[in-house]
């Protein structure tokens, strides 16, 4: 018995092991358990991620863990099933459809936050049972250019780079990656790597100036897009400056001539315009690649969410191999992944286009391997439909059915619209989900609940090639099961054999002899090593990194610079850079951007649990140029509509200096769960790359417009309320539900109206002066309802509503500090910046105008930015804007 299974059985505490649900670090996590419950979570000391870090999403893991919001039972046409009659039902509705016109007139579209036993089974499934390819996951919204690349360059889908290179760099490019706030713990890594090597150089490529630009040395505020140029302009001028490691081109690379033949046109005039940025900028960021012994790209979602994401990917790893900064220790083309298991979904072949095990759909011997290993009745011989291509056929009616799996295509994929006439028209479409409401789900015809992080065993693959055990603590909410046991459930159903399994550990056991079959070296993904595992060795698995070392030393991915083509040779590429498809015109004038805050995951189905959370930024913002906001009227805080020609949203206007003229960018987290009409999503065409199929999602045409606002009112109430009219965004606060309402026209009493929307019984106090209206509603003494309106958003601190929300009841003196809307002059400090200590804006800034000069004092005396430190960089931009240097001394020695 484990250390862990005795304390269990003896009801004593005990701390287990488990990996983060968010992103792709993969950092893990020591969980103090008691009562069978999580108490208290810290970063696991030793895992080579993290070493006991966490970032601001790590450390708030546990606020989101709560059995509330769960879908907790089987549901058919929206009325509870039992686990038989549903599996039942959609065994026999794919089995009818794949009877009656094919296996490709069904579809599995599946996720990257999936363990790698689920994605297994789910491919093994749908291209060994039902025999056809279309199982394709939001990992191609995600990081399938950046496979494409690799594959291409590489013959394998492997990451050439550890994340000890980063720490072992003199250069590290952060291109198309806002790492601070997205990968907050390896951006920490950067940036103690950089304090102990005050010689380490970093440059940021970004048409946005992010929270990353404050590490950086320089920032090269690139036109969007334009990343290819970029990087054939720096080919050309290693060509032109001795940079090329000819011995290394010749004995290890191909088709090089070609590559550096395309690159001669990108003079640095061409390459200048190209970019937008100016020659001496990238003189500057060219010397820099060329003298630098160690040079790390390390790019993201603006590199890969392009309509020409491979090409960039592959303009990047060409400036790698012609340099031969590449296989050696703080060098190298380095994608990192976004969701915790997109590498095991790379691993499995959850892509369309791939096999398992990263062997080839195409190649013949491959496929009978794997049939053959498998013993299953059939076996996909083409690639199936790509995520977009997959939404096509669905509304096209040629793809019948299809089961979602832990993903939220109405809010992630391109182009909402489509998407919704795809689901409405699909004659099936089950939805495998842990919360009870998502935009996704009233589209199902059949949902199964799954069980969540902390409920879920299995094992993730992180951005390092790193494989963690993620464990099963506590038990699932009622009905609700793990993702491996419904894709087996239904498979048997079907009448499939080959998916009996009674615990992950078989089907990882399954997996890792699959990865060493017939391997022969030819693959550098094999996992041999790990089958024949006891039942407590994969319990108790260290997290343990691929390649395998034979000798039980440390193996890097292709040693002796073998790579995984035919010839053993690394291909280049010959590069033709292209801008975005979609472009502005007269029409539509604005480019949008997309992307990620630094407090809130994806669709906020977790993280929107968390109160804390929500202080960091609690509004779904249009960030636009100081210069737009005057021409198009904008003020701050006021609201503003984006459209495009699909769709349009409306939210509140962040007015900064960071966004270039002409271009906007709104984070992608609110989903109509969370706001009325702020899912950036819905404004994208379904633009994609002609290799890997991954949608343009960082560039839309649009137009803005101000919105006029009559009337705002926020609310907090102890209960969920319904608001089906003018424009809303909810969030948690701790004790209930916050609402920030806009309405076009003064229209609205507000007693009237929340006693007309609610008809909540109880006491209602008001006071209005001069256009604002503040209002108590009272319950048997308790406080149910706070709400204020204004022609202005009130923005009333929440910590404050919180704490008269945490009082059994409140004090005369409390009810009538609302009613004068005059919040304890603690809580008037402004935006929340470290939501470890709950620290807040106006508090740092006074200390800085106090004397606090760096985020070290800051840290020392606030505490801010001392715990997790995913606030440092902003910290140090506040440094920056509000510290005031003392004089120079003048010196005596002339
Ligand atoms: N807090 C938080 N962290 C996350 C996630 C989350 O939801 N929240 N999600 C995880 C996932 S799944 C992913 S994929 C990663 C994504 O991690 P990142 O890729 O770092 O995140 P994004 O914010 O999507 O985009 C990165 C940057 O690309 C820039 N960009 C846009 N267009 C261009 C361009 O043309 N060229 C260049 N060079 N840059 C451009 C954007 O301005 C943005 O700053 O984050 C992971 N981590
Ligand atoms: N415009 C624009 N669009 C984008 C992006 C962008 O930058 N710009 N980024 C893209 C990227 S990189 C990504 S990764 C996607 C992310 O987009 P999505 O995958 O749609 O986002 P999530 O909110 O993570 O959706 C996961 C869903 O699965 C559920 N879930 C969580 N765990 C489990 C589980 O174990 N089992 C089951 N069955 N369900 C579970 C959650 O409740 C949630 O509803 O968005 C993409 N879309
Ligand atoms: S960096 Fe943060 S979100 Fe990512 S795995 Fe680590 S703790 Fe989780
Ligand atoms: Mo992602």
């Amino acid at each position: 018995m484990t250390l862990a299974k005795e304390a269990v059985a003896q009801n004593r505490p005990y701390s287990a092991q488990s990996v983060c649900a968010y992103c792709g670090v993969g950092c893990g996590v020591e969980i103090d358990m008691k009562d069978e419950q999580p108490k208290s979570i810290r970063g696991t000391s030793d895992h080579p991620a993290n070493f006991g870090r966490l970032c601001v999403k790590g450390q708030h893991l546990l606020d989101t863990i709560g059995y509330e919001d769960r879908l907790l039972y089987p549901e058919i046409n929206h009325q509870r099933a039992s686990w038989a009659e549903a599996v039942e039902e959609a065994a026999k509705g794919l089995s009818n459809i794949i009877t009656k016109h094919g296996p490709e007139a069904v579809a599995f579209y599946v996720s990257g936050q999936l363990l790698t036993e689920d994605y297994y089974l789910a491919n093994k499934l749908m291209k060994g049972y039902i025999g056809s390819a279309n199982i394709d996951t939001n990992s191609r919204l995600c990081m399938s250019s950046a496979v494409a690349a690799y594959k291409r360059a590489f013959g394998e889908d492997v990451v050439p780079c550890d994340y000890e290179d980063l720490e072992q760099t003199d250069l590290l490019i952060l291109i198309g990656s806002n790492a601070a706030w997205t990968h907050p713990v390896l951006y920490q890594r950067m940036e103690r790597a950089k304090r102990l090597n005050p010689d380490m150089r970093v440059v940021l490529v970004d048409p946005r100036r992010t929270a990353s630009a404050e590490l950086s040395d320089q920032f090269l505020q690139i036109k969007p897009g334009s990343d290819a140029g970029l990087y054939n302009g720096l080919l050309n001028y290693l060509t032109q400056h001795n940079g090329l490691d000819q011995a290394f081109l010749e004995q290890y690379t191909e088709h090089y001539d070609a590559a550096i033949e395309a690159s001669q046109h990108w003079s640095l005039q061409r390459t200048a315009e190209f970019c937008g940025v100016l020659e001496s900028e990238l003189k500057q960021f060219y010397h820099w690649f060329l003298s630098s012994e160690r040079v790390v790209s390390f790019y993201s979602m603006g590199i890969n969410q392009s309509s020409s994401g491979v090409d960039k990917c592959q303009a990047i790893i060409n400036a790698h191999l012609a340099s031969g900064k590449i296989l050696r220790p703080g060098c190298g083309p380095f994608s990192i992944t976004g969701q915790p298991n997109a590498m095991g979904g790379r691993e499995v072949g959850g892509l369309a286009n791939q096999l398992t095990a990263h062997m080839e759909l195409q190649d013949p011997d491959d496929r009978a391997r794997v049939q053959n290993y498998w013993q299953s009745p059939a076996m996909a011989n083409k690639p199936g439909k790509m995520a977009v291509d997959m939404f096509s056929e669905i509304a096209a009616g040629n793809i019948k059915a299809v089961w979602i799996m832990a993903t939220n295509p109405l809010v992630s994929l391109p182009n909402r619209p489509d998407v919704i006439r795809a689901l409405e028209r699909c004659e099936l479409v089950i939805v495998s989900e842990c919360v009870d409401k998502s935009d996704t789900l009233p589209f199902a015809d059949i949902k199964f609940p799954a069980s969540a992080w902390l409920e879920k065993n299995g094992t993730v693959t992180n951005s390092e090639r790193r494989i963690s055990r993620q464990r099963g603590l506590i038990p699932s909410p009622a009905e609700a099961k793990p993702d491996w046991e419904i894709i087996a459930d239904v498979a048997q159903a079907m009448g499939f054999s080959g998916f009996d399994y009674q615990h992950p550990a078989e089907i990882f056991d399954e997996w890792v002899k699959l990865t060493a079959h017939e391997n022969q070296d030819r693959r550098q993904l094999n996992l041999g090593e790990l089958g024949d595992l006891s039942l407590s060795e994969y319990d108790q698995l260290k997290p343990v990194q691929w390649p395998l070392s034979k000798n039980g030393g440390r193996a890097k991915p292709f040693e002796q610079k073998r790579f995984s083509t035919a010839s053993g040779k690394a291909r280049l590429f010959a590069i033709e850079p292209k801008l975005p498809k979609q472009v502005v015109d007269a029409a539509f004038p604005f480019l949008m951007n997309s992307g990620r805050l630094r407090d809130q995951w994806h669709t906020m189905s977790r993280t929107g649990r968390s109160a804390s959370l929500n202080g960091h930024i609690d509004r779904p913002y249009i960030y636009i140029n100081p210069k737009d906001a005057i021409t198009l009227g904008v003020k701050p805080g006021g609201l503003i509509k984006a459209a495009s020609r699909i769709s349009e949203v409306t939210a509140f206007a962040q007015i900064s200096d960071d966004i270039a003229s002409g271009q906007c960018f709104m984070p992608i987290h609110w989903s109509e769960q969370f706001a009325s009409s702020a899912n950036v999503s819905n404004l994208y065409a379904s633009i994609v790359d002609p290799i890997s199929g991954q949608p343009e999602s960082k560039q839309a045409a649009v137009k803005l417009e101000a919105v006029g606002c009559g009337q705002f009112i926020q609310i907090y109430s102890k209960a969920e309320l319904p608001f089906h009219e003018g424009l809303c965004v909810k969030s948690r606060g701790h004790y209930g539900f916050h609402y920030l309402l806009a309405f076009q026209a003064q229209s609205h009493h507000v007693v009237k109206y929340l006693q007309k929307r609610f008809q909540a019984d109880g006491e209602w106090l008001s006071f209005s002066s001069g256009g604002t209206e503040n209002v108590v509603c009272l319950g048997d003494g308790d406080v149910m309802l706070l709400a204020f309106s204004g022609e202005q958003a009130p923005d009333i601190s929440k910590e404050w509503l919180d704490q008269l929300f945490a009082k059994e009841s409140l004090t005369l003196e409390d009810i009538q500090s609302v009613l004068r809307r005059r919040a304890d002059e603690a809580f008037e400090q402004g935006p929340k910046v470290c939501s470890c200590f709950n620290v807040h804006q106006k508090t740092i800034v006074d200390e800085i105008q106090l004397g606090a000069s760096s985020v070290e004092e800051l840290g020392r005396r606030l505490r801010c930015g001392s715990n997790c430190g995913s606030c440092k960089p902003e910290l140090s931009q506040l440094i920056s804007t509000h510290h005031i240097p003392q004089s120079c001394p003048v010196s005596e020695s002339a």
